[in-house]
């Protein structure tokens, strides 16, 4: 029988040699593209560490490392193609970034249920309120910067989704439940992962206002900031987990 440690690095051994022949097109100068693919490949090095790092926490924990893993492995796959993407046409793949959002911030947002789950009884409200509140955002972003909506009007909008999942996790029934129930060492995680979607996630939405609204900012430096937000948002983010999972499986 195979086992999961052995079968995971396998597997993306395999994997990556299919996107390793686009790197022939990097110039030693392209430092957007350089950091497209230093990120991918802290993607893939976290994916195969969160996933086996699953073996050594306890149960109730093992699910939000998978989680974190699927977010870092869904979001190397988008980024192969985004270097590409930037390699080729020097644009920014906004497509790419969507669908890569449509599914990791969900993926995200369900870490923060998983969590109070592992503690106590997290009702089904914060699960969904979570969810709503991601969709609002990303798709009124998206239809505000694919021209489907005003510009404004889907900015605005998406600012009112990511509000309130703030609210949720501050003051609403999660932020509530983790100040009351959860032990000291998940509670100081939970506090520092809803800085990160606080701070960490505001860069994305000052990059629809000085990219897009106002074209104040260049591609380069709107996509170099962007990367640099997603190694807080995903891999750092993970990482907090990872801590609090082996911190509790200990106890
Ligand atoms: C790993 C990727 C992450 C955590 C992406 C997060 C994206 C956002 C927080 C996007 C937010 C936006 C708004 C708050 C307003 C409308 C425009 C968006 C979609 C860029």
């Amino acid at each position: 029988m195979f086992k999961l440690k052995t079968l995971l690095p396998a597997s993306l051994l395999l994997v990556l040699p299919q996107f390793a022949n686009a790197a022939a097109n990097l110039e030693s100068s392209d430092f957007v593209g350089i950091s497209f693919w230093l990120i991918s490949m802290a993607l893939v090095a976290s994916t195969a560490f969160f996933f086996l790092e699953t073996q050594r926490v306890s149960a109730k924990w093992k699910t939000s490392l998978t989680v974190s893993g699927l977010v870092t492995l869904v979001a190397a796959v988008h980024y192969f193609y985004m270097r590409d993407v930037w390699i080729a046409t020097g644009d920014t793949p906004t497509v790419y970034r969507y669908i890569d959002w449509l599914i990791t911030v969900p993926l995200l947002m369900v870490e923060f249920y998983i969590i109070l789950r592992a503690v106590g009884n997290a009702s089904g409200g914060i699960f969904w309120r979570l969810m709503i509140g991601s969709l609002v955002m990303l798709v009124a972003g998206y239809m505000g910067e694919a021209g489907y909506i005003n510009a404004w009007a889907g900015f605005i909008v998406g600012l009112a989704g990511w509000a309130y999942i703030l609210y949720e996790v501050f003051a609403g029934e999660a932020g509530k439940m983790a100040s009351d129930k959860a032990p000291a060492s998940v509670q100081q995680a939970f506090s520092t992962m809803r800085w990160i979607v606080t701070i960490g996630w505001a860069i994305y939405p000052l990059g629809y206002f000085f990219g897009y609204l106002t074209g104040g900012a260049s591609m380069e430096s709107l996509n170099v900031i962007y990367n640099l937000a997603d190694v807080l948002n995903k891999i750092a983010f993970g990482v907090i987990i990872w801590n609090v999972a082996t911190t509790e499986s200990k106890a």
